[in-house]
């Protein structure tokens, strides 16, 4: 476990434990979280982890594989946002954010280990933020319950790093469960798991990192949130959630907050769609409409929503010529990866699509994707000590 052999080279001793904390994929729901709509991730195999061991006096000491330089020291006393800056900021923020939901954070040193692939849209800061939380919250004895972690680790992003994301992320990393997508309604925050095993009905899911860095702090994510807060005023109603139906959009004027609003209504119909497709599995088409509705997903993230680039344009057109059932751009957008509905690897498996996909890139010039299988995988969790 390389979180432990860190810890034993940067502090001596070994850790009293080791806290897993998964990335995410998402099935169906994107942008809709911070509008109050729906969401349908699920958990990867891959994520964060951190060893860490309690220590005397209030700090924490921090240092990470995938960040070489220093160990970072960070007070507990008088932290406050803007005092850590850089990667440092997410596991300060989880400690600032539990002191001020009242648990008492215990000194620590923690080191950091990740297998997700950098900037690839598959949400390792919120793994960084829910490893640190199980991490502080088991060495200090804290009973805090997971869905208040989950919104204790969202306060650390959107309060302390400064990013002002939703709220998918940090749930997925904290409450999927193997073999289930996890359906969250980010208005009443109610969830519940939905079985989600593709390789049972002769599909598979393959990741597609295309190799173009994915930054949420960049702008153009806040920009997206301010439009579709602007439509849902012009419209007089709470938030993008509550239209009921897609001709409502036609009232704004203003083109670009239509398209936003179309995306909105449509994925939270498309999440709702799925969740049906999968909770009726005696329907001998379940995955082929499901591919269908992320390659409809594709589209309306691309030209409704805007947030595409064209790598994942490619690597979409690509998978679904080299015989996938369906594809689309995953997470915030701008870079990041691309999630394909394959054949299950007892048929002829995700090779033609790879093929396909590492052939249009090669003949656009552009670096050469990197593929992962992703199976949906449990939730946040100690793997040792
Ligand atoms: C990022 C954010 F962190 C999520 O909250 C969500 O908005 C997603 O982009 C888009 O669906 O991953």
């Amino acid at each position: 476990m390389k979180a432990a052999s860190l810890f034993r080279a940067r502090f001596g001793g070994e850790p009293d434990g080791v806290w897993l904390a998964p990335g995410r994929a998402n099935l169906m729901g994107e942008h809709t979280d911070y509008n109050d709509g729906f969401v349908l991730p699920f958990a990867l195999g891959q994520g964060v982890t951190a060893a860490a061991a309690g220590q005397t006096g209030r700090r924490l000491t921090l240092c990470s594989r995938q960040e070489p330089g220093d160990v970072v020291e960070v007070g507990l006393d008088g932290l406050a946002p803007g005092l850590v800056t850089g990667w440092a900021a997410y596991p300060a923020g989880v400690a600032w954010a539990l002191e001020a939901a009242g648990h008492r954070v215990p000194g620590a040193c923690l080191a950091i280990d990740s297998d997700l692939p950098a900037g690839a849209g598959l949400s390792s800061s919120a793994a960084l933020e829910c490893a640190t939380a199980l991490a502080l919250t088991s060495l200090g004895g804290l009973d805090v319950p997971r869905a208040e972690l989950v919104t204790i680790a969202r306060r650390a992003e959107n309060e302390f790093a400064g990013v002002p994301t939703g709220i998918m992320d940090q749930s997925a990393s904290l409450l999927c469960r193997a073999g289930h997508a996890l359906l969250l309604d980010c208005r009443s925050l109610e969830t519940s798991q939905v079985p989600f095993d593709p390789a049972v009905a002769g599909a598979g899911l393959l990741l597609i990192n295309t190799r173009a860095r994915h930054e949420l702090a960049d702008g153009e994510y806040g920009r997206r949130r301010a439009e579709c807060e602007e439509a849902a005023r012009r419209l007089g109603i709470p938030s993008l959630r509550d239209l009921t139906n897609l001709a409502d959009t036609d009232s704004l004027t203003d083109p670009v907050l239509r398209r936003r609003a179309r995306h909105v209504f449509s994925d939270n119909q498309r999440v709702l769609e799925v969740v049906a497709l999968l909770r009726d599995p005696g329907r001998p088409d379940t995955y082929r409409e499901i591919g269908r509705l992320l390659t409809q997903a594709h589209v309306s993230l691309r030209d409704d929503f805007e947030v595409s680039w064209p790598e994942a344009d490619a690597a979409v057109e690509a998978a679904l010529a080299g015989g996938a059932a369906g594809a689309r751009m995953i997470g915030g957008g701008f870079g990041g990866s691309v999630l394909a509905l394959v054949p299950a690897a007892s048929d002829q498996g995700s090779g033609p699509v790879r093929d396909a996909v590492t052939g249009a890139f090669a003949r656009r010039g552009w670096t050469a994707p990197e593929f992962l299988d992703a199976i949906p995988a449990d939730s946040a969790r100690q793997v040792s000590g």
